[in-house]
């Protein structure tokens, strides 16, 4: 039995704890492209004001139970779109179904993820270091989905100090980040222009939590 600590037979150890399952959403990649465009019809992608007053070059949105957003007055999960006012779309079943299936490969049971932030990068678009640390219980993994054009990844330790190396995501790849690596500081480098068949000049991520 494989676990996040194995790097044989198709999972790669980024680090403690986390694995990359490459390519594990490419036979659903046209299928989660769709689901994305069913929740962005009903909660559009938008770029957030962080609590500096900065305007972020991701453009994001949410579905299920809960969903992360960013204002002036913060960071936090909230049950509604802030901009409709009605609760996030539904989880597509899509979704959990590739969550469940890769924390199980990484050796995690039973994860059930109740918030999706989806990110939508164009080009020039990057994500700083930071830490994911608005959840409830960090014990529970993080389960995140490239698709569309590549993005290099970079991600470090539990200090922002801490050296950080990179690496590339690519369409259909899949991260699960447990144990050590859930409180790593982690960003995205610039985007550069380029372009894949099912998603033009874009890349989506799929970041998959259980947030409450
Ligand atoms: C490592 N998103 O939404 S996904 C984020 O590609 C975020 O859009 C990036 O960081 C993106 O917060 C990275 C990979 C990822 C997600 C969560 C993590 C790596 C992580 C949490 C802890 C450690
Ligand atoms: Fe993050």
């Amino acid at each position: 039995m494989q676990s996040l600590f194995d790097t044989d037979g198709g999972m790669e150890a980024l680090g403690p704890g986390a694995a990359v399952l490459r390519g594990r959403a490419l036979p659903c990649g046209e299928a989660l492209l769709a689901a994305i465009d069913e929740v962005a019809a009903e909660a559009p992608f938008r770029r957030m004001t962080t609590p500096g007053g900065f305007e972020m070059s991701v453009a994001m949105t949410n579905c299920g139970a809960a969903g992360w957003i960013t204002d002036r007055k913060g960071y936090r999960y909230t049950a509604e779109d802030p901009e409709s006012g009605r609760p996030w779309p539904a989880m597509p079943a899509a979704f959990l179904a590739l969550a469940g299936a890769a924390a199980a490969e990484a050796g995690v049971t039973s994860f059930v993820p109740d918030a999706c932030l989806i990110n939508r990068y164009e080009t020039g678009a990057r994500l700083s270091p930071h830490q994911d640390r608005d959840e409830a219980d960090y014990g529970h993994p993080i389960v995140s989905v490239s698709l569309g054009v590549p993005a290099t990844f970079q991600f470090g330790g539990p200090k922002r100090s801490d050296p950080m190396k990179k690496v590339a995501l690519r369409h259909g790849d899949v991260v699960v980040w447990g144990g050590p690596s859930r409180l790593a500081f982690h960003g995205v480098l610039t985007l550069k222009d380029s372009e894949h068949p099912l998603t033009g000049r874009r890349r989506f991520n799929l970041t998959l939590r259980k947030a409450l």
